[in-house]
């Protein structure tokens, strides 16, 4: 029985994923490295640093550490500006509805995102509230698809791995949750997450009474 729900950030509460994309097309554009939206599947869910790898492999490329550094401090440097107005118009589709419901359900609810960036994004769209644990890329040693960041959630809100399910848009964190030992339900497209134990297109499609059933 299910008795904690754990969100990802970036793709599930709010459409910050098309930012993170922007911002790596530009560090690729000055790589001259050809970096198309289905290459972006690979780096969602990824740490920062595994994400500027990845990039590095797919053009076939390799930079100094201090290189490196510097891109990533671009990188994100370029992301913060392209969320320098975010607010609550970017939640994704019926979010709130659910959160509202397993708040006023007594569920717990914890939010474990890959993103040393999830804090600022959260008071941005004013969602802290709802949130009994909130577990950043600032907290964990090892990023998805490592289960650290779910078990940290799990211990934060007192519950057992088997009665937390969590809820992701990304290949690496489907198999993070699975590997916790955790319901894992993807929000996105089926061939994506085909490792997924449910996959549902955006929150509308999910019913209250599925979540009870869980
Ligand atoms: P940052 P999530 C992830 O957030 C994003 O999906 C991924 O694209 C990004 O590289 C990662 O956070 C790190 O983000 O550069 O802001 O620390 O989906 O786990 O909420
Ligand atoms: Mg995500």
């Amino acid at each position: 029985m299910i008795s904690c729900f754990i969100f990802d950030l970036d793709g599930v509460i709010v459409n910050t994923s098309v930012h993170h994309f922007r911002a790596w097309q530009q560090i690729a554009k000055r790589l001259g490295i050809e970096f198309s939206e289905n290459d972006n599947q690979k780096l969602k869910g990824i740490s920062r640093e595994d994400s500027l790898n990845t990039l590095l492999e797919i053009g076939n490329q390799k930079v100094s550490d201090i290189e490196f550094k510097k891109l990533l401090d671009l990188k994100n440097s370029i992301y913060l500006d392209l969320i320098n107005g975010l607010d609550k118009t970017a939640i994704l589709p019926s979010v709130t509805e659910k959160l509202n419901f397993l708040k006023s359900s007594s569920y717990k609810i914890a939010l474990a995102s890959s993103s040393k960036n999830a804090k600022t994004v959260l008071n941005r769209i004013g969602l802290n509230d709802y949130f009994d644990a909130v577990i950043d890329g600032n907290r964990i040693t090892k990023p998805k698809p490592d289960p650290e960041i779910f078990l940290t959630a799990a211990k934060l809100t007192e519950s057992n791995a088997e009665n937390c399910a969590v809820f992701e848009d990304a290949f690496a964190g489907i198999s993070a949750a699975k590997e916790a030992g955790m319901l894992a339900i993807g929000i996105g497209n089926k061939e994506d997450l085909y490792n997924a134990d449910y996959v549902f297109e955006d929150f509308g499609q999910i019913s209250n009474q599925f979540l009870k059933s869980l």
